[in-house]
């Protein structure tokens, strides 16, 4: 296949990957979340220049994880349920402040969780949209509703800027690159709710274990 071809987003390999994170036991696969995530990357390059700096953090993300994952420990980070496992056990975690693990699997995973209630609610305002609706408004919103009270004000101000500058609707559906509306609408319809089971798994694991605020 030509590299411009898998640099592509596909809405629906980007389903296929969080449908495969989860386990029978609704364990979540680090190895799948990381292709998600991935996946989604494909579409914040799609985006343009100014969306530049969001995929910047979502790579550099997930290679951390990806690092975790090649590593020594890389068995104890099969799962995000072994992750915070052995990171906890082990003393592997900043929890109250900055300390010597700035950049671990739990807090590392913790923002792209974060950011995954984004896409989630931008995804559903998108499916449940009219022909006319902005694609920035429904992107605003959504961030507004979840990200936003986690970012900065720098942060906020650059994203807002990002957003005014998405392609309108129809143009977006054509980057879903899925088909026809119906037929992104749809496919939107079955990611939805899956990206909604995986974010519910990982918040009640990260509440049960009161890694919600992690620095
Ligand atoms: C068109 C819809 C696309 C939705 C994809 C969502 C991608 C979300 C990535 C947001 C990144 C914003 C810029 C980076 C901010 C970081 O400071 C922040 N990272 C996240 C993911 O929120 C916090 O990471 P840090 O600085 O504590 O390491």
């Amino acid at each position: 296949m030509a590299d411009s071809e898998n640099q592509k987003f596909c809405l629906q390999e980007v389903l296929e990957s969080f449908k495969s994170c989860l386990s029978p036991e609704k364990e979540i696969y680090i190895e799948h979340y990381v292709s998600g995530w991935k996946g989604l990357v494909k579409l914040l390059n799609s985006l343009g220049s100014l969306f530049g700096f969001i995929s910047k953090d979502a790579v550099s993300k997930t290679q951390i994880l990806m690092n975790f994952l090649k590593s020594e420990n890389g068995p104890h980070y099969a799962t995000v349920q072994s992750m915070v496992k052995f990171e906890l056990d082990n003393k592997l975690v900043d929890v109250d402040k900055k300390g010597i693990y700035p950049e671990s699997g739990c807090r590392t995973l913790l923002r792209l969780h974060r950011a995954l209630r984004w896409l989630q609610l931008f995804l559903e305002r998108l499916r449940t949209s009219k022909e006319d609706d902005k694609t920035s408004v429904m992107c605003r919103d959504a961030y507004n509703e979840s990200l936003a009270q986690h970012h900065p004000w720098l942060i906020r101000k650059s994203a807002g800027m990002a957003f005014y500058s998405l392609p309108v609707r129809p143009a977006f559906f054509e980057v879903m690159n899925v088909g026809t509306p119906e037929q992104v609408v749809d496919v939107l319809g079955k990611a939805v709710p899956l990206l909604c089971e995986v974010y519910q798994i990982t918040e009640e694991l990260y509440q049960k274990h009161n890694l919600l605020d992690l620095p």
